[in-house]
């Protein structure tokens, strides 16, 4: 791959974005390296756990800006739909997704980070919607992500200012799940995915669907969605191991099934 570094290892899809000598940054190449990617990850039964991170210094310091001057209306629209299409597919992936920030994460960096479920930073990290002193706005999924992150105050700020944030702020906002220090990142993001791979991941994929889904429906929906699923779970086998596994005071084996 041009734009990506990949690797599959215990139950793990790593993407690196691997432009470091421009911050990583996004062009139309890599959101369709990536998408590419993600397709055979969501298919591969052994990858169990998606991490993207970044080569070099920076996580990804956002779209690249060079490609902007032969933007118009039209292409830059095309650009943005397509960045946002795959925001909106790692935010549905099937499997759990980890963004292990590693510097900087600014404009469509944070973008594809905040379209992850977890997001673990070194403490060095540093975090922002710059897109305003361009004189554009964020464009891939960033005015509406980021306020359901952390609420419209801070939101607000963060993207009307274009200020950056630094990683303990992003943590006490709700931006950040943790944050670590740059030595320990990659052992503390494997910590954390060793946690999710014990899970079922057939579970875990619905679980995630309810609370997506639900979170963007009125409550009533969101709750049948909830006790519809709870009746389905009891269906599978992941559930019987499960259940069997803590009466007999033993450690589950899910399966997926
Ligand atoms: N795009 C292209 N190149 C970039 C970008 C970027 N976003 N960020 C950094 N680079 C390049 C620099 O131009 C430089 O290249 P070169 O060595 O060839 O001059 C190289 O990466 C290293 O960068 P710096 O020398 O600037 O490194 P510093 O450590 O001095 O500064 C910063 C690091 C603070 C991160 C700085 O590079 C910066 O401010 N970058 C831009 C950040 C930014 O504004 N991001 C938002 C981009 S817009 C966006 O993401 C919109 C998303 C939605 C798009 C919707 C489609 C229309």
């Amino acid at each position: 791959m041009e734009t990506l570094d990949v690797k599959k290892e215990n139950g793990i899809g790593w993407i690196y974005l691997n432009r470091p000598d421009k911050l990583n940054a996004i062009n139309l190449k890599m959101i369709n390296e990536i998408d590419s990617i993600l397709k055979d990850f969501e298919t591969d039964n052994e990858i169990r756990v998606v991490i993207f991170t970044g080569k070099g210094k920076a996580f990804c310091a956002g779209a690249d800006i060079s490609q902007f001057k032969e933007l118009n209306t039209m292409t830059a629209w095309n650009f943005a739909r397509k960045g946002r299409e795959l925001m909106d597919y790692i935010e549905r992936f099937m499997k759990p997704t980890i963004a292990m920030i590693n510097g900087y994460a600014l404009g469509g960096g944070l973008e594809l980070a905040m379209a992850c479920d977890f997001r673990i930073a070194s403490e060095d990290s540093m975090l922002g919607l710059p897109e305003i002193n361009l004189g554009i706005y964020p464009g891939f999924g960033g005015t509406q992500r980021l306020v359901r992150l952390v609420g419209k105050p801070k939101a607000m700020e963060i993207m009307m200012t274009g200020d950056r944030i630094r990683a303990d702020e992003g943590e006490r906002i709700g931006l950040i799940n943790k944050v670590v220090t740059k030595e320990s990142l990659e052992e503390e993001t494997l910590k954390f995915a060793a946690k999710l791979l014990e899970k079922s991941p057939l579970i875990l994929s619905i679980l995630k669907n309810i609370i997506l889904y639900g979170n963007d429906s009125p409550i009533v929906d969101g709750l049948n969605m909830e006790s519809l699923g709870w009746g389905y779970v009891f269906s599978t086998e992941d559930e019987k191991e499960g259940v069997d596994a803590f009466l007999n005071k033993r450690k589950p084996n899910f399966k997926g099934k």
